[in-house]
């Protein structure tokens, strides 16, 4: 199964913690790391009273069913620190499973798609450039089109 991960950090050296994570999937049994983006800078989307965000999306290829996926992706985030914090608030990773093949997935601890995608230019924007615009979102429609939609915040590429 072809599946999206999103990646996100605004504490704690955040280009580190993003290089971090894509190790840890590229090392993941079950899991082959296929292609990732750049990593782009923005200012935070909820609590403005936070550091901006660096984010990327990653391509991997996996046997793993959606809730194992979901749990090596909390494993990750916990290898590498993160705590629960206020809602919306800053974070040291983020670790989101944005698509998984062309599958919709409704269930109490993950929804698929990842709510939000369509609204947030700091995931169209970096998994475009992974997928192309011609990637369809499962009941939502294709990339390149969501992003002619999605109103846009600041957002900056801060390295290929
Ligand atoms: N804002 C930005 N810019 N990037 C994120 O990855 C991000 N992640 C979040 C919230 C707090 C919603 N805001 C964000 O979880």
């Amino acid at each position: 199964m072809l599946v999206y991960i999103g990646l996100g950090s605004n504490l704690q050296e955040p280009i580190e913690q993003i290089e971090c994570a894509l190790a840890g999937l590229e090392q993941m049994d079950g899991g082959w790391l296929s292609n990732f983006s750049s990593l782009y800078r923005s200012p935070p989307m909820g609590p403005q009273n936070q550091p901006d965000y660096l984010n990327a999306v990653a391509e991997i290829e996996t046997t793993l069913a959606p809730l194992e996926l979901l749990d090596r992706l909390q494993q990750i985030e916990g290898q590498q620190g993160r705590v629960r914090g206020r809602r919306w608030g800053e974070r040291i990773i983020d670790l989101d499973l944005l698509l998984y093949g062309d599958e919709i997935f409704d269930h109490p601890r993950l929804q698929i798609p990842h709510p939000g995608i369509a609204e947030r230019l700091f995931v169209l924007l970096p998994m475009e450039e992974v997928a192309g615009p011609d990637l369809e979102i499962p009941g939502l429609g294709r990339v390149g089109e969501l992003l002619k939609k999605c109103k846009g915040d600041e957002i900056t590429k801060v390295r290929q």
